[in-house]
């Protein structure tokens, strides 16, 4: 009688699978331990990778910039101490083995006043409705308020699920902490709350687990390499905007705008070497401000904030391109570009 085929089954856990193959008739029988077994390879689980966006909101000022930043662990999106910073909504894209976050730095929830504002929060409105995710920030050192009661409005009608996140808990006591978590739980069905901390990495890590569980399963949209959308020219024109902001006050950081007018990719000659030539990219710039003395304050007595927010622009994007850099800045009066659909399109246009 031939034996016939035996298929022994363990379970999963127990380890790999072990098929043996038909035994050869009785006659033919040979010993044990020659029959061929074949080993298969423990059926493993498919891996999942998941792909979404994960809206960046808040009101000025809250850190979501920073955030961004963090969680790239490299500067895509430009950061200040003056409300407004961001005007554009930017992308982040964040590529592991098991996905793909593509968070959206978005400008800080207001009410509008001028074209400019009201196209910034276009940007908010269009990223609370395509996201997958939105995560409120708010900064834990700043007492609720009127601005905080009209970023939970906009809220109201977001369908997916809202993260709180309480920023700058590096410099709050512990004890602020809980009464903050309390009254924002009475306000709004938030999926999350946690305390963080963008500046100093706090808690970062349990939110980009949270977050990503909650991305659908989807391909990647972006590839590996790819870390913004933003342009070059738009990123050398953030820079320029980040090093004047650092300097002004008042109503300045809000009615200055960078545009970048040129972008030329030339050799330079060594007067030493002159068979060898080194890259040079030279970059013109206007910065456009509303009134005359507004110009003057940028300039500077004898042209020095000029020359200054010149150098610190310049380092940095020669640090970003990796060779040297030359930066030519002009100020320019544009009286009420803030409402100038011409000169929005213009400045929003270099984002390409
Ligand atoms: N101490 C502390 N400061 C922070 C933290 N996160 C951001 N900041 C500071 O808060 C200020 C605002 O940061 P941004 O990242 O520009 O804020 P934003 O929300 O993008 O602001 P807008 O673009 O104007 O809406 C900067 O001075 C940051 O250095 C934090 O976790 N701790
Ligand atoms: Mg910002």
């Amino acid at each position: 009688m031939p034996r016939t085929a035996k298929v022994k089954t363990v379970p999963e856990a127990a380890g790999p699978v072990v098929e043996e193959k038909a035994a050869k008739p009785a006659a033919a029988e040979k010993p044990a331990a020659k029959k061929k077994a074949t080993v298969r390879k423990k059926a493993e689980p498919k891996p999942v990778f998941r792909t979404g966006y994960v809206a960046l909101v808040g009101r000025p000022n809250t850190g979501k910039s920073t955030l961004l930043n963090a969680l790239l662990g490299q500067k895509v999106a430009i950061v200040s101490d003056k409300p407004q910073t961001t005007r554009i909504s930017i992308l982040g894209i964040k590529t592991t083995a098991k996905g793909q976050t593509i968070f959206v730095d978005n400008p800080g929830i207001h009410k509008p006043l001028h074209t400019l504002n009201k196209r910034m929060m276009n940007f908010v409105y269009s990223a609370l409705e395509t996201s997958d995710v939105v995560c409120l920030l708010i900064d834990a050192t700043e007492k609720f308020g009127h601005g905080d009661e009209y970023v939970l409005e906009a809220l109201r009608k977001v369908k997916t699920p809202v993260f709180l996140l309480i920023n700058k808990v590096d410099i709050v006591r512990k004890d602020k902490i809980l009464p903050i978590i309390e009254h924002y739980k009475g306000l709004f069905p938030f999926r999350e709350i946690i305390p963080i901390s963008a500046l100093k990495g706090i808690n970062l890590d349990v939110l980009e687990k949270l977050l990503e569980e909650l991305l659908p399963v989807a391909p990647k949209l972006y590839s590996d390499d790819e870390i913004s959308d933003q342009s070059e020219r738009f990123l050398f024109a953030e820079v320029i905007r980040e090093k004047i902001l650092k300097y002004v006050t008042e109503e300045l950081p809000f009615v200055t705008a960078v545009y970048i007018e040129s972008i030329e990719n030339k050799a330079q000659q060594d007067w030493k070497k002159p068979e060898e030539s080194r890259p040079m990219t030279y970059i013109r710039a206007s910065i456009f401000v509303e009134k005359d003395n507004h110009r003057k304050i940028i300039i500077g007595r004898h042209g020095s904030l000029i020359k200054q927010i010149g150098i610190e622009a310049r380092q940095e994007i020669a640090e970003y391109l990796g060779h040297k850099v030359y930066l030519d800045l002009q100020v320019r009066v544009r009286e009420g570009w803030r409402d100038s659909e011409d000169v929005l399109d213009l400045i929003e246009g270099q984002k390409g």
